[in-house]
């Protein structure tokens, strides 16, 4: 297992400009993330949860979506999948699908695998799995696949101004 590295210590290496920029962007909603950083990566739920030492339920996964042509957001547990009848339902869409790569860098900033879940070039609307709210604490994306960060689900609803829905499956 490799040390996580943690870049809000004074002395770190200086972050990846997207971790700046998601810093910036978390600031000034009030919050300031305790970035940690894995070498080993922490491109997928799994291999979050297993750098972290987490459950992998606590992983907040950030999935764009194109509902009826625009982009939106599904943060979903680590542990589920995103039911896509289900978040279109829940968002009252008629047509949805996953993003792919283009647009998910074009709809938020940032590449897949780093997509945090607030910070972005333009806010989306956001819907969040209802499995999520009854943790503790969670884990998210900072920005880059190596990076992430804890908050509460309280946070992450108030951060986001997620809608909570019953879409993981
Ligand atoms: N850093 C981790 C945990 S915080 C993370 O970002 N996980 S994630 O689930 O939010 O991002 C990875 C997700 O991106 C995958 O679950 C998958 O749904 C999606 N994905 C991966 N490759 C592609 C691709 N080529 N096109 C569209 N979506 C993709």
């Amino acid at each position: 297992m490799t040390a996580p590295t943690d870049l809000t210590s004074a002395g770190a290496t200086p972050p990846p400009r997207a971790v700046t920029r998601f810093l910036e962007r978390a600031r000034t909603l009030g919050l300031d993330p305790e970035v940690r950083t894995f070498p080993a990566g922490t491109r997928t739920a799994a291999d979050a949860a297993a750098a972290i030492g987490c459950d992998v339920a606590a992983i907040v996964k950030s999935l764009v979506f194109i509902a009826d042509g625009r982009a939106v957001l599904a943060l979903t547990s680590g542990a589920n999948r995103a039911d896509e009848a289900a978040l279109a339902a829940a968002i009252g869409a008629s047509s949805l699908r996953k993003a792919d790569a283009d647009e998910v860098r074009t709809a938020t900033g940032y590449a897949i695998g780093g997509t945090p879940p607030f910070g972005h070039d333009t806010p989306l609307p956001v819907a969040c799995d209802r499995d999520l709210t009854a943790l503790d604490e969670v884990w998210a994306a900072a920005g880059t696949p190596s990076t992430v960060f804890p908050l509460t689900p309280a946070q992450l609803l108030t951060a986001t101004g997620a809608r909570v829905a019953v879409f993981g499956t």
